[in-house]
């Protein structure tokens, strides 16, 4: 891994490269480590590379900037994406991702608030995210009645199988939550399989309309996409914005791709080399 850092860019290849650093740097931080989780991460690259690089108002040098907006990875065990944009972001050396799961690591499996620069919450059981992005959108909007200060969280489509997101889906629709930006990285697995054979989600779109959310449904391997998603969810000030990334699990390995089985596993070195020669291949759009 080299040290290089980028900064906020709208430029679109520039962000498809930084999208492709961040799956690399996933690869060799589980293959290094032996341990982790490699397709969730792999798909969610855009949503990280759009938010960190393009539309998260943040300050990689004054981490607590108290104009910030904030991120919640409620799918903590995706843990490895968010670690990458926040050292190529300048939040961390980026050679400290070498460190991923050992012992006295500030870069736990599961990432824990304040043990980083960049970290907003300490996730990993699944749920909870919304509730806490929920929870600060309230406080900034209708009690604070701060302005200009969006709270995002991007969880698993498997996560939503737990009831505390409806909770707070409902309590995000009451307050008309519209400086609320969520994400479901809709990758159509969970641990044990497909998400439909597990708990069917059905009709996702149906599903948060009906909780007065505002809903996009996009592709969400394109970062263009996902930034222009962002984008129109705050413009959209009187409601809660889902935008339902539709993403390939291990997206850019092609022997990962679509295969629930790369949920929770590490890349072997040799497996590795092969992912890291597919992902020099080619620039995903
Ligand atoms: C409350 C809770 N129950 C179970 C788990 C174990 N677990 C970790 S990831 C996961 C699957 C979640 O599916 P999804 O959010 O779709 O993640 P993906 O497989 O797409 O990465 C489960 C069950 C957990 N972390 N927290
Ligand atoms: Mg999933």
């Amino acid at each position: 891994m080299d040290e290089t850092t980028y900064a906020r860019t709208d430029d679109t290849a520039e962000l498809s490269h930084i999208a492709q650093v961040i799956r690399a740097d996933i690869v060799q931080m589980l293959a290094t480590a032996a341990s982790g989780h490699s397709a969730g991460p792999l798909g969610m690259a855009e949503q990280l590379t759009a938010l960190y690089f393009n539309t998260m108002r943040h300050d990689p040098a004054n981490p607590a900037w108290p104009e910030r907006d904030l991120f919640f990875l409620s799918n903590g065990h995706t843990a490895p994406v968010l670690y990458s944009a926040l050292a190529r972001a300048g939040y961390f050396p980026v050679s400290e991702l070498g460190t991923l799961r050992r012992l006295g690591s500030r870069l736990q499996g599961h990432p824990e608030r304040d043990a980083l620069p960049g970290v907003e919450s300490t996730s990993g059981p699944l749920g909870s995210g919304l509730s806490q992005a929920a929870g600060y959108a309230h406080v900034l909007q209708n009690i604070d009645h701060v302005k200009n200060r969006f709270v995002y969280t991007t969880m698993g489509d498997g996560e939503i199988d737990e009831g505390n997101v409806w909770e707070a889906a409902m309590f995000a629709g009451k307050y008309r939550l519209g400086n609320l930006i969520a994400l479901i990285d809709r990758n159509n697995i969970q641990i044990d399989g497909a998400t439909e054979d597990v708990m069917p989600l059905t009709n996702l779109r149906a599903k948060w309309e009906s909780f007065d959310w505002h809903v996009l449904d996009i592709d969400g391997n394109n970062v263009r996409a996902v930034i222009e998603a962002i984008n129109l969810g705050k413009a959209v000030t009187w409601a809660p914005t889902m935008i339902l990334a539709n993403t390939v699990p291990g997206k850019g390995v092609p022997f990962m791709e679509y295969d629930h089985t790369w949920h929770g596993k590490p890349p072997s070195p040799s497996q590795a080399e092969q992912a890291l020669n597919a992902l020099k291949g080619g620039v995903v759009a």
